[in-house]
């Protein structure tokens, strides 16, 4: 998969990789050359003599609004420099929220091109003649889209095929499929050594050595943790555009 990450702070994907896709799974991942990632400067494709990629908005108001102009042209020149199609993403606190089938979706694409904002907003028409899927990570305000694109970038790289040292490991993940229903379940508690620590003990179940009882004190522990938790994803499955 190829990723390319259009920013006006490229800073924030250097050195390269980001120290939080060089390590661990997403290290290895891009070591294994299953991804790679890209990042292009917005700036570097304003027209003007000052470099601008912002101006104040119409109407009045705070902040400033990105121009159509460099964003159209960088979008045209990184799609240009590789004949596979890009699936156009924009992240944007407007967009449809990010969840593990959306990702499940975009980890089959064989590129994507990420666009990330540090603006009050995007001028209205390069968004609509882009076209792009908008997606946002949660309701909480990001100073900028280029943490939200690492977000996504980490999640999407541990479902290309390889970049799970052991291939089972992300199925008991939260938010892995669970039940037949097709919802997806918050993980069960976990224990390891020592049996006991500070007066408190594993539960005994976990101890006994009869799997088909731990498996289904997991389960009933799934399910008990997501009611209590998160019972919103109990009344329906996840769907990847909503
Ligand atoms: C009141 C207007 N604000 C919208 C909530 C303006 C605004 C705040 C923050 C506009 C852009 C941003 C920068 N955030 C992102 O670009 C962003 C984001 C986020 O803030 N939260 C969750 N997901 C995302 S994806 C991109």
């Amino acid at each position: 998969m190829r990723i390319d990450v259009l920013t006006t702070f490229p800073e924030l994907f250097s050195p390269d990789p980001p120290a939080a896709l060089a390590v661990s799974i997403p290290g290895r991942a891009r070591r294994a050359g299953l991804v790679q990632i890209n990042a292009t400067d917005i700036r570097a494709y304003a027209t003007d003599k000052h470099q601008k990629t912002d101006d104040r908005p119409f109407g009045g108001g705070p902040g400033m609004v990105m121009l159509c102009q460099p964003l159209w042209d960088a979008v045209n020149a990184v799609e240009a420099a590789d004949t596979t199609p890009a699936k156009r993403i924009l992240l944007t606190p407007q967009g449809t929220p990010l969840t593990q089938p959306l990702v499940e979706a975009l980890a089959k694409e064989p590129r994507l091109l990420l666009i990330a904002g540090h603006y009050e907003g995007i001028d209205e028409r390069v968004i609509e003649r882009l076209a792009p899927l908008e997606i946002s990570v949660g309701d909480y305000v990001l100073s900028g889209g280029e943490l939200a694109a690492v977000v996504l970038i980490d999640a999407l790289i541990r479902l290309l095929p390889g970049a799970l040292g052991d291939e089972g490991s992300n199925q008991a993940d939260s938010f892995s499929p669970a039940t037949p229903e097709g919802l997806r379940l918050l993980d069960c508690p976990h224990y390891t050594r020592p049996r006991e620590w500070m007066g408190v003990s594993v539960p005994d179940v976990l101890l006994g050595g009869d799997h088909a009882k731990v498996d289904a004190w997991r389960l009933d522990q799934k399910l008990a943790r997501t009611a209590r938790r998160r019972p919103d994803l109990l009344s329906r499955p996840m769907d990847p555009f909503p």
